[in-house]
């Protein structure tokens, strides 16, 4: 179809570029590393957000080779600029249920680790909650050969998508990060504070690091600081930035 081709056109031009989210650490407030997401920087249109090319790029199969040259430039990004990080630096990316299902992922991430010197940043693979229930066949196997190559998982919008919580228990998945929605609800009635509240104790017991995405406000940073949510992302930092303003911003105290 049209779509498809000028997605793909797109993707030959290297129109998919990272943008760059920080990770902030709740306790002292320092930079930790980001979530990398795709916009698309189409030459006339300008830039595109993944809401509109996303689904096409899952429905055509497209997300894959996506997903592929995103690492590699975040790669070279990175490398480039390694000294500026801190060390070690956490780099998230989505990773659609389809590429699980790949086998080259192990080796996308392999690569992706040995462009870096030992020990200088932690790569962790974000997964919708939604994706892990649909792929439990092949899941024990898969997070053993994760944790193997030293590639840590977590699990992406926690809380809307499924009821079930046993998943949980049987998997080593090593992070949670709490939906936007749950976190815009904090400081308004107990009965909505009282949900996120049970998705912290949950992720305590199952000794989980949690971040928590989407925190706007002051109020949110300190309520979840003192709840022990150990990562923050949000607006009340930065907004996803392309690499030149993430350098710059990791020059100043956030
Ligand atoms: O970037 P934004 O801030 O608008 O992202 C919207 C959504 O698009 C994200 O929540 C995520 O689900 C999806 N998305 C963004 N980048 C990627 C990507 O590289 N891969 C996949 N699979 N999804 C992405
Ligand atoms: O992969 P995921 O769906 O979690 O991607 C994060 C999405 O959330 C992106 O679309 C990003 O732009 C958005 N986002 C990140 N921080 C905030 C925030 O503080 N507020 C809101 N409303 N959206 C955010
Ligand atoms: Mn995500
Ligand atoms: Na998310």
């Amino acid at each position: 179809t049209a779509p498809r081709r000028n997605f793909q056109q797109a993707l030959l031009r290297n129109e998919l570029i990272p943008y760059y989210q920080p990770v902030i650490s709740a306790a002292d407030q320092k930079w930790c590393g980001v979530e990398v997401l795709a916009r698309w920087q189409h030459p006339k249109k300008g830039l595109i957000m993944p809401g509109q090319f996303i689904g096409l790029a899952e429905r055509s199969k497209l997300i894959i080779p996506m997903t592929k040259q995103l690492m590699k430039i975040v790669a070279e990004n990175l490398l480039a600029n390694i000294n500026c990080l801190p060390n070690p630096f956490y780099i998230g990316f989505n990773i659609h249920s389809s590429h699980l299902q790949h086998h080259d992922l192990i080796d996308d991430c392999k690569n992706f680790l040995a462009t870096f010197p030992p020990n200088t940043i932690t790569l962790t693979i974000e997964i919708v909650e939604s994706h892990f229930v649909e792929s439990t066949n092949n899941l024990p196997t898969l997070l053993n050969e994760f944790h193997k190559i030293g590639v840590t998982v977590a699990i992406d919008d926690f809380g809307t998508g499924y009821s079930n919580f046993g998943y949980l228990q049987k998997y080593k998945i090593d992070h949670l990060k709490i939906d936007r929605l749950f976190v815009s609800r904090i400081c308004n009635t107990p009965s909505e504070t009282h949900l996120i509240e049970t998705i912290i104790s949950l992720a305590k017991k199952l000794n989980m690091d949690l971040i928590a995405e989407g925190v706007e406000t002051i109020e949110q940073l300190h309520y979840l600081t003192r709840q022990g949510v150990e990562f923050i992302q949000g607006f009340l930092f930065s907004k996803p930035i392309p690499l030149n303003e993430m350098l710059v911003l990791l020059t100043k105290p956030m």
